[in-house]
């Protein structure tokens, strides 16, 4: 064994994932000034939550195994672009696109994959939208690009989401078909939450706007 070659290369595995750590920090930072500016300005806040995870290296090699790339770190970001994620938690459907629409438009990003599983759901009845952007670091001594996974999707679609992650691997990904069936049908009772909570959602903001309006033109009288 050569203890320069391993010492060599644990330093640049600590820099390969040091730029992860940076990009998540960024891509919090721009989630959270988005948060904060909504509070301020719109009196209204659709962030529920906001969870980030740098994955571990163990699962980084055994992603890196089961999809049988190389393990080179050019091919390992190619290829794992989920090594810096972050899900965020909303109120509303219509927040889902609100947001994407916000992170996506930012100059300093770049939108490299975008996949609607709530337009089109997977077959188990998985809802949400994922985003992989990618972001420019600035270090020390050189500038990195790097991939970010965002999730986005409602309390609902996120309620569910954990429950069948937990069955899932409850039943080693062997879930029996009764299980398959109805968690099928949560899904669709999530969406239908979903999208009575929306309507009703309008409903309110559309009778506070004319009730404002009303007031307005009282005060002017
Ligand atoms: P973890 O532990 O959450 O990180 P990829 O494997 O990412 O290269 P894929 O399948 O094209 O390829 O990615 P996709 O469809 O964008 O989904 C990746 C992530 O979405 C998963 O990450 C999960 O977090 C989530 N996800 C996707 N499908 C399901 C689902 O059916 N149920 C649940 N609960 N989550 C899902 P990981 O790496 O699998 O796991």
């Amino acid at each position: 064994i050569d203890l320069n070659e391993i010492k060599k290369m644990k330093v640049e595995m600590t820099r390969f994932m040091m730029a992860y750590k940076f990009a998540l920090d960024e891509m919090n930072t721009k989630i959270n000034i988005l948060k904060d500016e909504f509070n301020y300005i719109h009196d209204y806040n659709p962030i529920e939550h906001i969870k980030s995870r740098l994955k571990s290296p163990e699962s980084i090699f055994k992603k890196v195994v089961k999809k049988e790339c190389s393990f080179s770190f050019n091919s390992i970001k190619e290829s794992i672009r989920d090594i810096a994620g972050i899900r965020i938690s909303v109120s509303f459907i219509s927040d889902i696109y609100e947001l994407s629409k916000m992170l996506e438009s930012q100059k300093d990003i770049r939108v490299i994959e975008r996949k609607d599983y709530i337009k089109n759901p997977k077959p188990n009845g998985y809802q949400s939208l994922h985003l992989i952007l990618e972001i420019p670091i600035f270090m020390s001594d050189r500038e990195d690009l790097v991939y970010v996974e965002v999730q986005i999707r409602t309390i609902a679609m996120d309620f569910w989401a954990s429950l069948e992650h937990k069955i899932y691997y409850k039943y080693n990904k062997e879930v029996p078909n009764r299980l398959v069936q109805e968690l099928k049908e949560a899904a669709l009772t999530a969406t239908a939450l979903d999208k009575k909570m929306e309507r009703l959602n309008k409903e309110i903001t559309a009778y506070k706007e004319t009730t404002a309006v009303i007031e307005n033109e009282e005060m002017l009288l």
